[in-house]
């Protein structure tokens, strides 16, 4: 069993800070589950590209208010605490902070933590831990 808390991740390398957000890596792929969790922030006035072609997200806002756009339609979802959003088309998306939001997130298959959001916001699919 693993058991673990949000304060033994923080100042470790499972605690990651991108532009506009910041991550708390609670399940990685290393930990066997089939899935990744994250517990990750996206700061308030932040607007960030993502398109996880290779991943299927979903995410539950637990705290804060923005908002997705989906690229392609150009649809805008309000996000608040109480929402969950499913990306299970890989859809482009752009998410905005309007206050500081945090998202609990899952992705199948894991991330191993060692991705990095390339310049179409795609983290790509790392093979070894
Ligand atoms: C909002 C979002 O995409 N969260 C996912 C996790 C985060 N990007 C990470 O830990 O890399």
């Amino acid at each position: 069993m693993i058991v673990r808390t949000l304060a033994d991740i923080l100042g470790t390398e499972r605690d990651v800070e991108g532009h506009g957000w910041l991550s708390r890596r609670l399940l990685l792929r290393k930990d066997g589950m089939g899935f990744s969790l994250h517990d990750t922030t996206v700061r308030a006035g932040a607007e960030i590209l993502i398109w996880y072609k290779h991943h299927l997200e979903a995410c539950y806002c637990v705290e804060g208010s923005g908002e997705l756009e989906v690229v392609a339609t150009g649809v805008v979802h309000r996000i608040r605490a109480g929402t969950l959003y499913a990306l299970d088309r890989h859809e482009k998306h752009l998410l905005r902070g309007h206050t500081d939001v945090r998202l609990i997130c899952v992705f199948s298959p894991p991330l191993t933590g060692r991705e990095v959001h390339d310049a179409e916001g795609t983290y790509p699919l790392v093979e070894e831990d």
